[in-house]
C-alpha cells in the first residue's frame, strides 16, 4: 500500500522551496517528492545490499537463514552485499574521476594554447605541484612546466606502474599501512576495471578480499581522479578564496536559494558538475555586448546562477550566487523565472525534460556523455570555448519574451565561501606563516573540539536538507569546527549557517572566539563533492604540523585526529566511493537515510567495527541527526582522550527553544 502523502513541511525545511512546492501541486506538476511516494514500498533487498542482478540465472535475493540463503551460482549474502558495495565505489569513483580526465585534457590543452579563452590563472599553484610529479620548475617557463605536468597527470589514469603522486601527501604512518595492506592503487581506471572484474559472477568470493579493492579503488578517487580535478581546476580557474593569487575576498560573499533568481534578468542556470563550461558561462555574461542584447529584449541584465556541484564550482571562485541543491534542480523551473538550464554531467534529473513542458525554460544539455532525448544538445565547443558560451548565453536571451508568469520565492541567505585548504592556512595564519598550527593549537587548548567534515547530498526519503542543518547546528553549538563540501555546504549556506554573523550565534563559545578572531564563519565552505580531496589535504596537514613541532602534534596519523565525517542526506554512489576514501585514510564516518549492506550483518559488521582495528577507521550508520552529532562528538572525544587533550565539557543540546531565541535575537 502507498504511503500517505507527506506534508509540505515534511518535504523539506526551507520556505522557499516549499512555496513552489505548493505551487507546483497546484498546478499538477510531478516533483521528485511525488515519484518518490509512487515508488513506496521500496524494495527491502536493494536498499540493503541482497539483491543479485549480475548475471541472466538471476535476480537472486539472497535471505539468510532461509533456503534462500544463496544465490543460483551458490553466493552467500556477504559475497553479493560486497559485491554490490564495491559496485557502487566503483561507479562513484569512475564519476569523479573521468571528471578529472577531462580537467587534465583541458589542462594539457590550455598548457599548448590549443584552447582559446582557457589560461594558467594560478601560476605559483602550478610551481607548488609541478615538483610533485617530478616537474623541473626553476628556470621555465609557465608553459613547459604546464606541459610536462599535464601530460604526466594523464598518465596516472592508465599507467602501467608507478603509483599516483598525490597519494604521497598521505602521511607516512597511513602510507605504510596501505602499503601493508596492499591498498595502493596502481591507477585510476585499472582499480575501476579490476573493480568490475572482481565482481562478476564467478569471481572474487571473498567479502573481505572484494571489500580490500574497494579500497584501492576509492582511493584512487580521492587521492587520485578528485584530487587532480580539484587541483588542476585551480590552476587553471583560480584558487578559491586566496587574495594573494587569483580570487578576490569579495568574490567570496554570495547568496544562496531561489531567492537568488530576478524577475527583472535573464535567468541562467548552470547545473551539473564541471566547471570547465560554466566558467565560461560566468565570464560570457559579464560581456557588454551580451548585456546590451539582453537590455534590447526588455530585460536588466542577465543573470548566473548555479545548481548543484557545478554551483559550488562557480561560487567558490566568482560569488555567482546559487538556486539550489540537487533536490531544488525542478523548482527552479516551476518559479518560471529561467530562460535557460544548461547541464553537463552527473545529478541532473531526467524529470527536468518534462518539467520545462510546463513552462518557456529552455533545457540545454552540452556533454557528449549525458544526453537527454527531449532537451536541446548544444555540444561544448572546448577549442571556441567563449563563442559557445557567447551562443548558449544569446539563445538564452532570445528566449526571456516568453515567459508565461512568474513565482520567485524572496527567500535568499548570505554566506561567505571559498575555503581551499590554501586560504583556511592563510586565514588561520596569515600571509607570511600561512599554517595549520594555530587550528591544532586551538584543538590542543580545547576552543576547538575538533573537526568534522559534512558533505553529500540530498534525498527525497527524509526532509530536504533537515538532517544537515540540525547535525551542524548541534556540531558547532558543541565547538566542532565544520568543514563542507557538496549539496550539503548549500544547504548550510541556505540556512544562513555560513553568514558569520548569523552562525557564530549558533557557535559553543570556544568555536566562536577563535572564529570571530579571524574572521570566519563555523561553517567552512570548501567546494564541490570532488574538493572533498581538499579536506583529506587540511588532514594530511594537519599531521604534518605536529610532526614539525611535538607541541602542536595531534598523532602521526589521520586516524588520531580528533575528527569526524559525515554524509546526513546521501543517495550518489559518488558518495558511497568518498565514505570509503575518508574511512580507509582513517575517519570516522557516519550515513545517513539507509545503508546499503545492512542485509550482511558478517560485512556490516565488518565496515562498522573491525574495519577500526585495520584502518583506524570505520563506517557508521545513523539517520537521526541529532544521534549522528553525539557519535561524532563522542568519537572526537574519544580522539582528544588519547590525546591526552580531553577536558571536561559539557555537551550542550541545541534544542528548538534556543534556536527560537537565537532567531528572535
Ligand atoms: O557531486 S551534486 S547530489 S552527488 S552532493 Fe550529491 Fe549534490 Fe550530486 Fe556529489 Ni555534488
Amino acid at each position: 500500500m502507498a504511503k500517505k502523502e507527506r506534508t509540505t513541511q515534511e518535504k523539506s525545511r526551507d520556505n522557499a522551496s516549499r512555496q513552489v512546492i505548493d505551487a507546483a501541486k497546484e498546478a499538477g506538476i510531478e516533483l521528485v517528492w511525488d515519484r518518490y511516494e509512487n515508488q513506496q514500498p521500496q524494495c527491502k533487498f536493494g536498499s540493503e545490499g541482497n539483491c543479485c542482478r549480475v548475471c541472466a540465472m538471476g535476480p537472486c535475493r539472497i535471505i539468510p537463514g532461509t533456503k534462500r540463503d544463496r544465490g543460483i551460482c551458490g553466493a552467500d549474502v556477504d559475497t553479493v552485499v560486497a559485491r554490490n558495495f564495491v559496485r557502487m565505489i566503483a561507479a562513484g569513483t569512475a564519476a569523479h574521476s573521468d571528471h578529472g580526465r577531462g580537467v587534465a585534457q583541458i589542462f594539457l590543452e590550455t598548457a599548448r594554447g590549443e584552447v582559446p579563452g582557457y589560461e594558467i590563472k594560478d601560476v605559483e599553484k602550478l610551481k607548488e605541484l609541478a615538483p610533485m610529479y617530478d616537474v623541473e620548475v626553476e628556470g621555465r617557463e609557465t608553459k613547459e612546466i604546464a606541459i610536462e605536468l599535464g601530460e604526466k597527470v594523464i598518465k596516472e589514469f592508465n599507467q602501467a606502474e608507478g603509483g599516483l603522486k598525490m597519494l604521497e601527501r598521505a602521511p607516512e604512518k597511513r602510507k605504510d599501512l596501505w602499503k601493508k595492506l596492499g591498498a595502493i592503487p596502481r591507477n585510476i581506471d585499472r582499480e575501476v576495471v579490476e573493480a568490475m572484474h572482481r565482481t562478476h559472477i564467478g569471481v572474487d568470493q571473498d567479502y573481505e578480499n572484494i571489500l580490500l579493492q574497494g579500497t584501492r579503488t576509492a582511493l584512487a578517487d580521492g587521492w587520485g581522479g578528485s584530487m587532480i580535478a580539484t587541483e588542476l581546476q585551480d590552476i587553471l580557474f583560480g584558487t578559491p578564496g586566496d587574495p594573494w593569487r587569483y580570487a578576490t575576498r569579495e568574490a567570496n560573499r554570495l547568496k544562496a536559494n531561489l531567492g537568488v533568481l530576478k524577475e527583472d534578468k535573464v535567468n541562467i542556470i548552470v547545473h551539473g558538475h564541471e566547471p570547465l563550461l560554466s566558467e565560461m558561462i560566468a565570464v560570457a555574461s559579464r560581456d557588454p555586448e551580451m548585456i546590451e542584447l539582453a537590455k534590447e529584449m526588455g530585460a536588466s541584465g542577465i543573470n548566473v546562477a548555479g545548481m548543484c556541484c557545478t554551483a559550488n564550482e562557480i561560487l567558490m571562485r566568482h560569488g555567482i550566487p546559487v538556486a539550489g541543491n540537487f533536490l531544488q534542480q525542478e523548482l527552479a523551473i516551476v518559479t518560471g523565472s529561467v530562460e535557460m538550464m544548461i547541464v553537463d554531467v552527473q545529478c541532473v534529473m531526467q524529470a527536468l525534460s518534462r518539467v520545462v513542458h510546463d513552462f518557456h525554460t529552455k533545457l540545454v544539455t552540452t556533454s557528449e556523455k549525458a544526453m537527454i532525448r527531449e532537451a536541446t544538445h548544444m555540444p561544448f565547443d572546448e577549442e571556441d570555448a567563449l563563442n559557445s558560451a557567447k551562443n548558449l548565453i544569446r539563445k538564452a536571451i532570445e528566449n526571456y519574451p516568453q515567459r508565461k508568469g512568474v513565482n520567485i520565492p524572496d527567500d535568499s541567505e548570505d554566506a561567505v565561501a571559498g575555503f581551499s585548504h590554501e586560504y583556511i592556512k592563510y586565514m588561520l595564519g596569515g600571509s607570511f606563516r600561512s599554517s595549520y598550527w594555530p587550528l591544532n593549537s586551538n584543538i590542543i587548548d580545547g576552543r576547538i573540539r575538533g573537526v568534522a567534515g559534512v558533505v553529500g547530498c540530498n534525498n527525497p526519503a527524509v526532509t530536504l536538507d533537515d538532517a544537515h542543518v540540525t547535525l551542524i547546528e548541534e556540531l558547532i553549538a558543541n565547538d566542532v569546527l565544520v568543514v563542507q563540501t557538496g549539496c550539503s555546504a548549500i544547504a548550510a549556506a541556505k540556512a544562513g549557517l555560513m553568514e558569520p554573523e548569523k552562525a557564530l550565534k549558533k557557535a559553543g563559545p570556544g568555536l566562536r572566539a577563535v572564529c570571530e578572531a579571524v574572521g570566519i564563519p563555523p561553517v567552512l565552505h570548501a567546494g564541490a563533492c570532488v574538493d572533498n580531496s581538499r579536506i583529506l589535504i587540511a588532514l594530511a596537514e594537519m599531521v604534518a604540523v605536529g610532526q614539525e613541532n611535538s607541541r602542536l602534534s595531534l598523532g602521526n596519523d589521520i586516524s588520531e585526529l580528533p575528527v569526524a565525517g559525515a554524509a546526513p542526506e546521501w543517495m550518489s554512489e559518488k558518495a558511497i566511493a568518498i565514505g570509503q576514501y575518508f574511512v580507509t585514510s582513517g575517519v570516522y564516518t557516519v550515513f545517513g537515510v539507509k545503508f546499503p549492506t545492512l542485509s550482511s550483518e558478517t560485512v556490516t559488521d565488518y565496515l562498522f567495527n573491525k574495519y577500526e582495528d585495520i584502518y583506524g577507521g570505520k563506517w557508521a550508520f545513523e539517520p537521526d541527526p541529532k544521534k549522528m552529532a553525539q557519535m561524532m562528538i563522542d568519537h572526537i572525544d574519544k580522539k582528544r582522550k588519547a590525546l591526552g587533550i580531553e577536558k571536561s565539557r559539557e555537551r550542550v543540546l541545541f534544542d528548538m527553544d534556543m534556536r527560537r531565541g537565537l532567531e528572535a535575537e
